[in-house]
């Protein structure tokens, strides 16, 4: 270990053996607890992320997290790390706390060289669960790949980082503190994003509805980061009934559940809003870092890509939007819900491949203003991250200028774009090898696919997804495997890359109607033969022994 002083204070260099596993995945780097308290661990990912930042010295960074288990902790780490390193200021969510959408205005807001996020987003915490580190740059988006491929080589071949030895550093007074020349400013993490909000939406009549006393909702915190914001935007501000946010309070583990915001996981809010009598008119949820929403009403469930569509037909009601739309963009797995809308629009509708991280260039550019991903995240050019809480109000603003119910605004959009069935199979916790093996199959068959017939479906083209990023023309490839059908139906394979335990596959599948007669069905009936298709082209039972998926949204 060597030392050095600033204004007084020791600068330590510790010396380390590479760690050869820290690649980013599709939303930064994502590990067991157990992996980040392994001995300099984090520090050496910390570490890697601020050698590839040229102008770190004298910079702002963001920081904060979703409060879960390991949080504290690591902020005191970054925050050592970060004066050991030059940085000029780090702006600090108080007692370490920021959501994603939250941190990504706060960059752009105050000019700062980038931030770091501490979460896992949706996967469980706590002592046995996950965290995570991201970093977004200056222009608040994730970090795109050719930043998290430059990391992963330097962290590949770290010997050293830099770190003060001074703690506790202060973080959960608001004020202004000196670290060596470093200024640490802890702020309120709810009150720049809740202006950001009440600027997009009409808060008059929101607020107008939400204390209407036919009108009730319910809000489900998940114990995660959203309670704070929740709480002061949906109750305090705008006059929700007191209690409309349920587990509004972060805890380190989340009350013991996932904070993953669909149908098996937000179970308290599922069960309220399938009531058989006094169910709330409208539900929502978010999840660990407060991107990803769940929008439900009384009785009723949308799914994430029609909700993405609904609000493209039905933005012109949001202020911010009401002078119209770029354009629109969605993930390649996502359904075509928004591609009926954008083409009766007259609007470009973009597809990306899976991650938050290729919307950015097209945000950037002014090519589109709303986005989304089958994966319960919508977003919008005012943040460059999804954002779960402005979804919620975006769908508010609707149903006040509406004043109709979430499930006849959704079965109006389908009797005039038609329905998208649309379900998502995952087999969790797959050994490597043999998602492997399934996906080396699925490539070397590919090109005798087309034209071939399975159940009563025809293939009309097969491929691996490739994306050509139409600002920057950078090439991403690999980005699943696409099968579609000759009635458009899709089923598309891919591996996911935000786990932390063995390989998990996801399968899409997709199909779409117009005739009226058909849009009863439930889901898991509607796909019934795409859903055996797609066991039978990837052989799932042949290549994973599992006869059925571990979880289906
Ligand atoms: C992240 C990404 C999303 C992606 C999701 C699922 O969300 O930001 O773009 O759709 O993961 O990715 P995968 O299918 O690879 O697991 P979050 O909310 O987990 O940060």
């Amino acid at each position: 270990m060597k030392t050095a002083s600033v204004s007084n204070i020791r600068i330590n260099t510790i010396k380390i053996k590479p760690f050869k596993d820290q690649k980013p995945g599709t939303s930064g780097l994502r590990k067991t607890v157990k992996q980040f308290q392994v001995l300099d661990y984090l520090q050496a990912f910390i570490q890697s992320i601020f050698n590839s930042q040229a102008e770190l010295e004298g910079a702002t960074l963001i920081l904060g997290g979703d409060g879960r288990y390991f949080n504290r902790e690591a902020v005191q780490i970054i925050l050592r790390m970060a004066t050991a390193n030059g940085v000029g200021k780090i702006i600090l969510g108080q007692a370490g706390i920021l959501s994603t959408p939250a941190a990504s205005h706060l960059i752009t807001k105050y000019e700062a060289l980038g931030g770091i996020i501490l979460s896992a987003s949706h996967n469980a915490g706590g002592p046995l669960g996950d965290f995570g580190v991201k970093f977004d740059t200056a222009n608040g988006g994730p970090a795109p790949e050719s930043l998290t491929d430059e990391i992963f080589i330097i962290s590949s071949n770290l010997r050293e980082y830099k770190i003060i030895d001074i703690s506790p550093v202060p973080m959960d007074k608001i004020g202004q503190y000196k670290l060596g020349n470093m200024v640490i400013e802890v702020i309120d993490a709810v009150e720049d994003y809740s202006k950001l909000m009440s600027e997009i939406f009409n808060f008059d009549k929101i607020s107008r509805l939400l204390t209407s006393s036919d009108f009730s909702m319910c809000f489900d915190a998940m114990h995660a980061v959203t309670g704070p914001y929740a709480t002061s935007i949906l109750e305090d501000q705008l006059g929700a009934r007191q209690g409309s946010v349920i587990r509004g309070r972060p805890l380190p583990n989340f009350g013991g559940a996932h904070p993953d915001p669909n149908l098996v996981h937000a179970e308290q809010l599922v069960e309220t809003m399938y009531r058989e009598e006094g169910a709330p008119n409208f539900g929502a949820a978010s999840d660990g870092d407060g991107d990803r929403n769940m929008i439900m009403g009384d009785y009723f469930f949308v799914t994430p890509s029609d909700s993405l569509a609904i609000m493209t037909a039905n933005a012109h009601l949001i202020p911010a939007y009401s002078k119209g739309l770029k354009g629109v963009a969605r993930s390649m797995p996502t359904s075509e819900a928004v591609d009926k809308v954008a083409e009766k629009m007259g609007l470009n509708c973009f597809e990306t491949p899976t991650g938050w991280k290729f919307f950015s260039n097209l945000l950037d550019a002014d090519q589109i203003t709303l986005c989304g991903e089958e994966s319960f995240g919508t977003g919008s050019s005012h943040v460059n991250e999804k954002d779960g809480l402005w979804a919620v109000l975006f769908w508010l603003n609707i149903l006040a200028e509406r004043q109709d119910s979430v499930e006849h605004i959704v079965r109006q959009h389908w009797a005039e774009y038609g329905r998208n069935y649309y379900t998502r199979h995952d087999y969790e916790k797959l050994p490597f090898k043999s998602a492997e093996s399934l996906f080396n199959n699925l490539h070397d068959n590919i090109n005798q696919l087309s034209q071939k017939p399975f159940n009563q479906h025809t293939i009309a083209t097969a491929d691996s997804f490739t994306y050509i990023d139409p600002i920057d023309n950078s090439i991403s490839e690999n980005q699943g495997v696409r099968i579609i059908f000759d009635d458009s139906s899709r089923i598309i394979f891919r591996l996911s890359g935000t786990g932390t335990e063995g390989a998990t596959l996801r399968v899409y599948i997709e199909k779409y109607v117009t005739d009226l007669a058909q849009f009863e069905l439930d889901t898991q009936d509607a796909l019934k033969s795409l859903i055996q298709t797609a066991e039978s082209i990837a052989d799932i039972k042949g290549y994973t022994g599992r006869t059925e998926p571990t979880v289906i949204t």
